[in-house]
């Protein structure tokens, strides 16, 4: 899949009110999206490819669009024994090889947005705001996870906003790894529970987001296109104005076929899909 900006009927790129901007690294030729690899112990063959992924890093530069691991209760994790730890010190010290060379970015998504400044600096990445801009040069991007914009799944959403406030953090990060860690399993068990029990009601679908809210965003922050992951349902869409909407895939090694699908940005708006082993 490939694309290029339409010169003809390009919907327009007004200021942009305030929103952080990603520039496009000085002489790069390809940036790469990823989102959703839900890096985990219990999947080393996926772990297995995104390290791969890393090693072979055929890119200028790399965007992680969020859920870059199945879970993240605290930057502490690092310094725990047990293999999630163990994991989550491989790939930081796997992104920081890579960052030791070219701009690594890093944006939370709605399993990892406790990913902190203690990994942002072991791994090198840079966080980003959940949404930024990327600049290629006449081309600004919309770049976010995708959850904030799922607004017709009213639960996630009352979820979101008291999880993302200080004080639910505060009291979280204060109870023991082990707790936090038995926490995130309830909370992901409750939320597989509460989804199959909306699709065998027949009730709509509200796992995707809603084009009108991000056609909205994209004409607020004054960008030419959007990508984002976290839906699981890799696309290029158009948005109700016309600017594409590029949906990134989750990553699973042992699927048939494997997903690990990275969508590569050259400079100016154009885009392709590639599989990371490619
Ligand atoms: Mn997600």
């Amino acid at each position: 899949m490939t694309g290029q900006p339409r010169s003809a009927s390009q919907p327009p790129a007004v200021a942009a009110a305030g929103l952080a901007a990603v520039a496009w690294p000085h002489g790069a030729h390809r940036l790469d999206c990823v989102s959703d690899v839900h890096l985990s112990a219990h999947d080393p063959a996926t772990a297995a490819a995104f390290l791969g992924y890393l090693r072979a890093a055929a890119f200028d530069a790399l965007c992680i669009l969020g859920d870059l691991f199945e879970v993240w209760v605290g930057d502490d994790l690092l310094q725990a024994d047990d293999p999630e730890a163990a994991l989550a010190r491989d790939v930081a010290a796997a992104l920081r090889a890579v960052a030791s060379s070219r701009p690594v970015y890093l944006m939370h998504g709605n399993r990892d947005f406790l990913l902190g400044p203690a990994f942002a600096a072991a791994s090198g990445a840079t966080l980003l705001a959940d949404p930024c801009l990327l600049d290629t040069g006449g081309w600004r991007w919309l770049l976010a996870h995708g959850d904030a914009w799922c607004v017709h799944d009213a639960d996630y959403q009352r979820f979101r906003a008291q999880a993302r406030s200080a004080a639910w953090q505060a009291d979280f990060a204060a109870r023991p790894l082990a707790e936090r860690q038995t926490l995130a399993r309830a909370l992901r068990a409750q939320s597989r529970a509460h989804q199959a029990q909306r699709v065998r009601a027949g009730m709509v679908d509200t796992g995707d987001v809603d084009a009108d809210t991000v056609e909205a965003a994209r004409q607020r922050h004054g960008a030419n296109g959007v990508i984002h992951g976290h839906t699981h349902r890799p696309a290029a869409h158009r948005l109700p104005g016309g600017a594409p909407r590029l949906v990134l895939s989750d990553w699973d090694a042992l699927a048939q076929p494997p997903r690990l699908q990275v969508l590569q940005l050259a400079p100016g708006g154009r885009w392709c899909v590639a599989p990371a082993n490619a």
